[in-house]
Formats: structure tokens, C-alpha cells, sequence
């Protein structure tokens, strides 16, 4: 029997079924040694540690296959609306503890491990960390799909299934180094691959009218190119595994993977470059995140898996309910970010040339059936794409999307929008070059269209899709991110797990809300100290960490300063930067201060192309290496990157942090998601007004978060101005004293730097000068609360108690009823 969407559809009724699983530590037992004989073929006293992962995860995944024929029988039987969440990346990093988790294996699987001396901490390390996103937009995905399998949405997820995912990040002479990485090297026991579920993607080609007698004419698309879209499905388990949700990804493949012609007449290789050419679609995840890629392989990344998803869709659909006409009750699509908003032209080619739809009911259809979530409004990182390059590779979906544009302007000219905001609302942009706007064509397809936080929400109101908004005034709404707290409270700390357990009883893990209960206890001196003792435990293991990766040894007694994220200019990692500099001009300077030990950690990759980023790493490791070993600073400072930033070195990272740093210039971080993962697990954020911590702030409240800096209105004022950063850098002694240091060399050779520097004397875009004092201030600030265990502990104590809002079964639940009124569970 195999877990398809369609569940027992194949199977017959009464067939023997195989006897559900057991759970306890004798049977699993049992199962793993069965597994590592039969599946793997080795003899316990001979078994890898890799085996004993292998055949320990093919032990559970047995247990969550049954659960996951059970959801898909329950989804059929019942025909309850399904959400299809379309995103290029689901960042999903390591499964099996999320699964042994959420189906309440821990201590069997322990103990089953333990008969054969086998430590499932040390195991599960090796899995590798499923990388098939670059950041934040990713890693929600996949913390949305956990909360859709833990509220109780029938969620399917769409992506691609890279070869290579994100890559690997080496630093060598202090510099960053991009490696493959090659989590299917060893194959994947997470995924099942659907041969029989495969469609065709075409590209390239002609669109020609066909006039037959007594019928309207068509338009039919004769593709030039042909590719196969197989399916591999991953099963997501939910909390309890009431629920097992399916990500389904595809993986291209040749119609003709072998060109028999030319392999008989002696052409070996040429006879496998079709196939060679179609496999190149999936072999790379575009490591690129906050600007546009604009390759033509991109393009056909995207159009590829939204129609193969289209086209599952539309078959599941008609095989189950017989007419597409209901498809708006029964599915909702929800389009992540612009990456498949090829997917509005791409269903209209489908319902109007391949279902013989009419245009009006087709367009009714897909802006009820699509929605759209926006997650940047850097301009940078807006998809356009050049009206040549999509006519030729999409001519069908190019025609499709001149008449839709037809259509919105059409509509625009007749509420009255005049010429300027016409041409700002058209699919197709003018100005440089005709290039087709894939946020407009998401927009205009969709009935709901949302932004990733308040603050977020209401400047794509005012900038990106102002004349939208104004076309649309229902439209737009605000689903302000969360993250899933089984994986970034219970599976990353499991110690403050079984304290909070002891304190407030288990019921936070059914419903996280009851966190709030510790609110009460932050203010309780025995209950703060064991919270911190916790923390300090956590923080043991990451010096740890760092001693064995870097050597360099840190107190844990120490502040654990730390700013983990993607490296991008407005995240501002250079400002955090400059402020460890400063403060080691200070300590130096001023031996008499009561300076606080501190450890200012930094992870995070940056985009291969973008030199100033690769400086800014650069940066971090020449002042590390400086700093770590100058004993005149007499361990109150450290500096230290972590190489090769993921979800699983995140996992070891936000509970042993004290201090988050979320210092992005105001307007520019749609949300931020790790600045909740660290403010749960107790850590105090530094951080401007901008994305999610303008709610963060409402829901800790202000005596226990540390703001500071221009707010996104003082900074677009700044920016009107054009007001350059030389005044404010003259005017602050510690601020110059730390930038001539950088550029003078202390760090590195004279002037490695300077075009950083120049840019900050220059226009400062992003703020780092205007910022600086506040930050500094802020930061002394701290000191002083850190030097105060008692206060500290407590507002440590209220963040982890106030942070239940941002969890993503909150965010499901609000996208289930708002944009895709879809059922939950609960
Ligand atoms: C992030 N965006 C936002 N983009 O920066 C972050 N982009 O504020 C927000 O919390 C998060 O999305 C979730 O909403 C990204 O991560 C990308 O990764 C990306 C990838 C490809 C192209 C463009």
C-alpha cells in the first residue's frame, strides 16, 4: 500500500492490512533491529552509526506512514477544502527528531537505543540538515507546514526537489567559501518518490489559433521543449500526529531520458544530453535572497514546478469532484512570495486552453482560488522579468498575461485612475526595458494579498501596491509571521522544556498560550534561577561548539551577544560590528569602567554575488581574530563567526543566547522570524522599530526589550534628504575613533575596507551612522541590567512567557479563516 493523496483509493477494501505499530521501547526495539538487518543488511555488532540512523528513522517513518494513509483517507472521505502552499524553498533542515517529537516517541526511542548502547543524540546529529531554502522565507514554510499538520489544515505543499540545496559555507582567511551541498549523497528515507504521478512542463515553442467548425477558436500551445515533473512526497508530522501533512516536491526529468537514435549510431554522450539538459532545472537552489536572480533557469525553475503543481491540482480535483467549476471551494492556493505567480497566467492557460473555459468564469475562478503573501519590499528584490525572455520561453502564459493586463486597466480607467497610476499598476513595466512585474500579476490574480507583519503590511499599502490598494482597498490584509514552538522551544530545548513542564504542568505543549502562566513566576527567585540555570547549561554547549570548530575558548558566564541571520547590508550586521570595535577601543581605553564580559556571536551566509556582504564576513573574522587574541581585553570581549549557518546549527544557537540582535534598518525586515525563536527561548532582543518586533514590543512590553534608532518614517525622511553620514561620524568620537581603526588597519590591511567606510561617510544608506549612538547607548544599557542578575533573569523569564502569539499555528489559523476558509482542527 503507498501514501498517495488518494490513500486507499488503490487499494482494496479488503485486503489484509498490516497491524498498526507499537510504541514502546521493547517493540521499537525489536523494529530498529529488524530494519538494520533487513532494510540495511548489517548485523548489529557490526552497524554504523549511520546505519543505526537509518534504520531508526525507517522505524518511525513506518509509525508515520500510518498516520499519514489515515489524514489523506480522512481528507477524501470528508472533501474538506485543501490548502496548497506553492513556495521555491521549504527550509526544512532535520525531520527525525521533529517526527519523534510530535508523535511522543522520545523516551521509547531512547530506551530502544539504549539496549544496543546506541545514544540517539549522537545518531540523529548525522542526518543531514535538508537545505532547500535560503532564509526566512523558506524556514516559514516550513514551520507553516508543521503548524497546518498540527492545527488540523489539509495542507500539500509545492517545491522543487534540489539536487543541491543551499550551499555550504567555509570560511578560509577569514573570507566566505561556497561549497555544494549534497544532502541526497546518501540517499533520503524521508521521501517517496511518485513515479506514476508525473506530468509534462513545456517550453519554448508557438501558439497557434485553431478554427474548428461550429466552435470559437482556440489557442493552443505547441511547446518546442518537453520535460517530465516527478513527484517525491515527504510526510510532515503534526503535533501528536493527529495529522501527517504531505510536501510534495518535483524533480525534472527527460520524456526521453535516453535518445536511442543517437545511442545506436555510436553518440553516447550526445544521446544523454536531453536528459543532462531537462535533470538542470532541478539540480540548484538559487542561494540569492534579498535580490532578483533574473536568469532564465530561474524562470524555468519557477514555471516548472507551478505547473506540475497546477496540473496535480486540476487532476485531483476533476478525479475526485468532476468539475472544475467548484475548484474555489475545495482548494485554496496560496502563492509564497512572487516565485510562482506564473502560476495566475499558468491556471488560465489550463481552465481556458486545456478545459475549455470561458475567459470571464476562468479569471473568477483563479483570483478566488489564489493568494499571495509579499515577504520584501526592497526593490532589488522585486521579480521582474524582461517581456522577451518570457515570450519565448511561456508565449501561451505572455499572451494570457497581456490580456489580463488589458483587463486591470480596463477596470482602473473606469473607477477613474489616472495615467501616472495606471502605468504604476500595469503587469508591464515601461520603463527599462519592457519587463513583466511578477508582484502585480500575484496581486491582481489574487483575492487576498498579505504582508508578514503590521509594520510590513501597512508600507505595501503606501509603496509597492499603493495604486493597488487604491484599485483594491479589500485586498490587502496583515498575517504577521510566527514559528512553530515544537521545534524552537520543545526539540531545540528540551531543559526548558521539563522546567517549564515542572512549573506550569504540560498543557503549553497542546496549546501554547498556556505559557503565559510563567509570567507569574518571573518575579519568583527559585523558579528565575533555575530558568537561568538553563540557560546556562545551553550556553556550555555552544562554547563547546565553538571550542571544537574554532578553538576559541568563551566563558559561558559571559553575555552570548548574538546576531544570527542571512548577511545583507540592511540586516546590519556592519553596525554590530563597528560597536565591537568600539567597544574595544573602550575597554582598552578605560580600564576603570565595570565592563560586562561579552561574546558577540555571528552565523549567516551571504549571497555568492554580493561582494559587500562577503566583506562584511570578511570584516567579522579579521576584527574576531584580532580581538580573541589581544589579552590586554582580558576576556570581557570576544568575537566569534560560526561558519555554515542552518536550521540545525540554529537549533544549538537561540537557546543559548541572551542577548538578539534585530538591528535592521527601520522599513526594510519585512518580519524576522529568528528575532522570535530567540525572545521564546529567553533571550532579550536590541533591536530598531521595524518588522515583527514593532509586536513584539506590544505583546513583552517595553521594560523588557531594548529599542532603539530611527523609525521607518525618520528614515525615509533621511533617505528624501539625502542626508550623508560625514557630520554624524565627525560628531561622535567613538564612533570615528572605531571606523579609523577599521580603516587604518588594525584589523587587517589598510583600506581593505574603505568602501564600506566611504559608504557611510558617503550617503549611509542604511542608517549605520545616524544609528550608531542610540545603538552604543542602548547597548551600555544593557551592561547595566546584565550586571543585575535579578533583573535580567526576570525580563528573560517574561519574554519566554509573552511569546506565545508569535507561534505559526497562530499565523495558520488566522491565514485558515481570513484568506482560505479552510477548517482546522482546533
Ligand atoms: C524574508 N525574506 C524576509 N527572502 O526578509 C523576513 N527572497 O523579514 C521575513 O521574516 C521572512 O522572509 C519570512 O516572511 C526572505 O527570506 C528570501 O529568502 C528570498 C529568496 C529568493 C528570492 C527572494
Amino acid at each position: 500500500s503507498e501514501a498517495s493523496f488518494e490513500g486507499v483509493d488503490d487499494v482494496a477494501m479488503a485486503a489484509p492490512k498490516p497491524a498498526p505499530r507499537r510504541n514502546d521501547s521493547a517493540a521499537l526495539a525489536k523494529e530498529i533491529a529488524e530494519k538494520l538487518t533487513y532494510a540495511i543488511g548489517k548485523d548489529p555488532a557490526t552497524a554504523r552509526r549511520h546505519d543505526w540512523l537509518e534504520a531508526t528513522t525507517l522505524a518511525v517513518r513506518d509509525r508515520i506512514v500510518d498516520h499519514w494513509l489515515a489524514s489523506n483517507a480522512r481528507n477524501n472521505a470528508s472533501g474538506a477544502k485543501r490548502v496548497c502552499y506553492l513556495s521555491m524553498e521549504f527550509l526544512i533542515g532535520r525531520l527525525l527528531r521533529d517526527a519523534i517529537n510530535n508523535l511522543g516517541l522520545s523516551e521509547a526511542i531512547r530506551d530502544a537505543l539504549s539496549a544496543y548502547d546506541v545514544e540517539i543524540d549522537l545518531i540523529e546529529l548525522l542526518e543531514p540538515d535538508a537545505a532547500l531554502g535560503n532564509g526566512g522565507l523558506g524556514r516559514l514554510a516550513a514551520c507553516f507546514m508543521e503548524s497546518m499538520a498540527s492545527t488540523g489544515v489539509p495542507g500539500f505543499g509545492y517545491g522543487i526537489r534540489y539536487v543541491h540545496g543551499f550551499f555550504r559555507q567555509e570560511v578560509v582567511d577569514g573570507q566566505q567559501v561556497e561549497l555544494p551541498e549534497t544532502w541526497l549523497e546518501h540517499g533520503n528515507p524521508w521521501e517517496f518518490e511518485r513515479r506514476e504521478r508525473a506530468f509534462e512542463i513545456g517550453f519554448g515553442g508557438k501558439v497557434t489559433m485553431i478554427e474548428e467548425a461550429g466552435k470559437p477558436p482556440r489557442q493552443v500551445w505547441r511547446p518546442a521543449e518537453r520535460i517530465l515533473a516527478v513527484a517525491y512526497d515527504t510526510p510532515i508530522v503534526g503535533w501528536r500526529g493527529a495529522r501527517v501533512n504531505t510536501l510534495r516536491l518535483w524533480s525534472a526529468r527527460a520524456l526521453d531520458p535516453i535518445l536511442l537514435d543517437a545511442f545506436n549510431s555510436g553518440d553516447h554522450i550526445g544521446a544523454l544530453l536531453e536528459a543532462n539538459r531537462a535533470q538542470s532545472i532541478t539540480q540548484v537552489l538559487y542561494p540569492a535572497d534579498s535580490h532578483l536572480a533574473g536568469q532564465e533557469l530561474r524562470l524555468r525553475q519557477e514555471f516548472f514546478f507551478s505547473s506540475a503543481s497546477l496540473q496535480d491540482i486540476i487532476r485531483h480535483h476533476l478525479k475526485r469532484h468532476g468539475d472544475l467549476t467548484t475548484l474555489p471551494d475545495k482548494v485554496a492556493i496560496q502563492l509564497n512570495d512572487t516565485h510562482p505567480a506564473v502560476s495566475v497566467a499558468e491556471m488560465m492557460r489550463l481552465l481556458i486552453d486545456v478545459h475549455a473555459m470561458g475567459w470571464d468564469q476562468a479569471w473568477d475562478i483563479t483570483k478566488k482560488v489564489f493568494s499571495y503573501t509579499n515577504h520584501t519590499l526592497l526593490p532589488e528584490a522585486l521579480e521582474t522579468w524582461p517581456v522577451n525572455l518570457f515570450e519565448r520561453l511561456l508565449p501561451r502564459q505572455m499572451q494570457i498575461i497581456y490580456a489580463i493586463n488589458a483587463q486591470i486597466i480596463r477596470e482602473a480607467t473606469q473607477s477613474g485612475l489616472d495615467g501616472g497610476k495606471i502605468a504604476a499598476i500595469s503587469l508591464i513595466d515601461e520603463g527599462s526595458g519592457r519587463r513583466v512585474r511578477m508582484g502585480q500579476l500575484a496581486f491582481v490574480g489574487s483575492h487576498a494579498i498579505n504582508g508578514v507583519s503590521a509594520l510590513h503590511t501597512e508600507l505595501m499599502k503606501k509603496t509597492v501596491f499603493h495604486n493597488l490598494h487604491e484599485l483594491y482597498p479589500e485586498r490587502i490584509q496583515n498575517k504577521t509571521n510566527g514559528v512553530t514552538p515544537r521545534r524552537w522551544i520543545m526539540e531545540c530545548n528540551p531543559d526548558l522544556t521539563a522546567l517549564v513542564t515542572e512549573a506550569i504542568g504540560p498543557g503549553f505543549k497542546d496549546d501554547i498560550t498556556k505559557i503565559k502562566g510563567l509570567d507569574a513566576l518571573a518575579t519568583d527567585a527559585g523558579f528565575r534561577d533555575k530558568f537561568m540555570a538553563v540557560k546556562l547549561r545551553n550556553k556550555q554547549r555552544l562554547a563547546k561548539t565553538i571550542e571544537e570548530r574554532l578553538a576559541i575558548s568563551v566563558d559561558p558566564h559571559a553575555m552570548f551577544d548574538v546576531q544570527v541571520k542571512r548577511i545583507h547590508e540592511y540586516k546590519r550586521q556592519f553596525l554590530n560590528i563597528i560597536e565591537a570595535v568600539a567597544l574595544y577601543d573602550q575597554i582598552r581605553s578605560h580600564p576603570e569602567i565595570a565592563w560586562q564580559p561579552r561574546v558577540k556571536i555571528f552565523a549567516g551566509k551571504a549571497a555568492p554575488s554580493y561582494a559587500n556582504a562577503k566583506q562584511i564576513i570578511h570584516l567579522a573574522n579579521d576584527v574576531a581574530r584580532v580581538i580573541n587574541a589581544d589579552p590586554s581585553v582580558q576576556n570581557l570581549l570576544k568575537v566569534v563567526f560560526l561558519p555554515n549557518y542552518n536550521v540545525s546549527l540554529a537549533e544549538q544557537i537561540m537557546p543559548a543566547a541572551d542577548l538578539s540582535e534585530q538591528i535592521s534598518t527601520a522599513g526594510l525586515e519585512a518580519s524576522g522570524t529568528g528575532n522570535m525563536k530567540f525572545a521564546m527561548n529567553g533571550a532579550l532582543t536590541i533591536g530598531t522599530l521595524d518588522g515583527a518586533n514593532v509586536e513584539m514590543l506590544e505583546h513583552i512590553g517595553e521594560d523588557n526589550i531594548f529599542i532603539f534608532g530611527l523609525t521607518a518614517e525618520q528614515v525615509a525622511a533621511r533617505r528624501a534628504n539625502g542626508q550623508g553620514g560625514r557630520e554624524i561620524i565627525e560628531n561622535s568620537p567613538i564612533l570615528k575613533g572605531a571606523l579609523d581603526s577599521i580603516s587604518h588597519g588594525v584589523f587587517s590591511e589598510p583600506g581593505r575596507y574603505s568602501n564600506l567606510i566611504d559608504n557611510l561617510y558617503g550617503n549611509d544608506w542604511w542608517m549605520i551612522a545616524a544609528d550608531f549612538e542610540a545603538y552604543w547607548q542602548t547597548q551600555r544599557r544593557l551592561d547595566t541590567v546584565w550586571q543585575d542578575p535579578t533583573a535580567w533573569g526576570t525580563k528573560a523569564v517574561h519574554n519566554t512567557a509573552r511569546m506565545a502569539w508569535f507561534s505559526s499555528d497562530r499565523s495558520i489559523r488566522e491565514y485558515a479563516k481570513d484568506i482560505w476558509s479552510a477548517p482546522t482542527g482546533a
